[in-house]
């Protein structure tokens, strides 16, 4: 459920005796030979129970079906990403980044846009069609007059993991808030010109928030990383898969760019975007060499991406050189 300095909390698939519902256990960074180390919404086998302490230690995490790099979780069903309608503005880039974030995991990409209260009805309908357009069903709330809450929790309320991502200031916080008010989470006013959110959260955490449905809040921050090869980005967008469903292109390796034969094209709102990411992804390989084949990596003779470099130390170490104000 949390991570908490030396010791993991961990819920109880039925509670033991005296009712223990949870147990708060050794965190061993490191279990077994793979080096794993353990996240929010990872499933743990515990030994060792001491119930009237409700204290154990973990011995093993089972694997994992799908892994949000940053915030880290796994098996996570759902990524919620949040992202203001005004106060931080929406920025059309950064709230690509996280759903190119989102769309890596392989799992339902939800969005939510927050502060509904703040922009007239008019403005709201320029946003969801826009949103839609890039093949989003945004859902526009307010917690502060409660708008779209009910859809939010109807969306939310079904078995696995949701949890929510965005830049700090965005409410993420006040969502859950508004959704389980009994918890009552820190939430901070946002601050300066550019109404930049204070980083009030610091831990990922798993609330409950219906039967078998958990909702986890995050950090915020700013700048998430993007893939490191550039032939993975192109199916993170909902836009090209859909093109690239209906035709294709006339070279094998298209990087649609939009040059004849791509069946792609240009004609698409995020395309200026896309190519922007695409910029920023093939730089990062020209500066970083040993990136050039970090997309992938060999196992077994067959190809297969590689998704959780940001829970390898050495990897975080590479990648915050490549991109310095990722952590801002
Ligand atoms: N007007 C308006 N303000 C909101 C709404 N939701 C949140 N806020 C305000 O936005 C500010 C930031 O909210 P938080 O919930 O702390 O944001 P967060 O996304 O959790 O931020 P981090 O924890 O730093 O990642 C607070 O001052 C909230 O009162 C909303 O629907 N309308
Ligand atoms: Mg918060
Ligand atoms: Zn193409």
């Amino acid at each position: 459920m949390a991570l908490e300095a030396n010791f993991c909390r961990v819920q109880l698939d039925r509670p033991g005796p005296g009712g223990v519902q949870e147990l708060l256990c050794v965190r061993r960074t490191r279990l077994g030979k793979t080096g794993q180390q353990i996240c929010v919404g990872d499933r743990v086998e515990v030994e060792g129970i001491d119930w009237p302490e409700a204290r154990a230690a973990i011995a093993a995490v089972a694997p994992r079906s799908s892994l949000l790099e940053r915030p880290a979780v796994a098996n996570c069903s759902r990524v919620v990403v949040v992202a203001a309608l005004d106060q931080p503005e929406l920025d059309p880039l950064q709230l690509t980044r996280f759903l190119l974030t989102a769309e890596r995991t392989g799992v339902a990409v939800e969005l939510v846009l927050t502060k509904a209260d703040l922009l007239s009805e008019a403005e709201q309908q320029r946003w969801r069609e826009r949103l839609m357009a890039w093949g989003y069903s945004p859902l526009l709330v307010s917690s502060k007059c409660g708008d779209g809450l009910a859809v939010l929790r109807d969306r939310l309320a079904i078995p696995g993991i949701s949890v929510l991502c965005g830049p700090s200031g965005v409410g993420k916080s006040s969502l859950i808030n508004a959704l389980l008010p009994q918890l009552s989470l820190r939430v901070s006013a946002v601050s300066g010109r550019l109404q930049r959110g204070r980083h009030t959260t610091r831990h990922v955490e798993l609330f409950p928030l219906a039967s078998g449905a958990l909702l986890a809040d995050s950090p915020g921050f700013n700048r998430p990383s993007l893939p490191a090869d550039p032939a993975e980005l192109g199916m993170l967008f909902p836009e090209i898969r859909q093109r690239l469903e209906a035709a294709v292109c006339q070279f094998k390796n298209c990087l649609h760019q939009g040059d004849p034969g791509c069946a792609v094209g240009s004609d698409w709102d995020r395309h200026g975007l896309y190519l922007t990411c695409l910029e920023s992804v093939q730089q990062q390989v020209a500066r970083q060499p040993r990136l050039r084949t970090a997309g992938l990596k060999q196992r077994g003779g067959k190809e297969e991406p590689l998704l959780d470099q940001r829970l390898r130390q050495s990897s975080r170490r590479r990648l915050r050189q490549v991109e310095p104000d990722e952590e801002a």
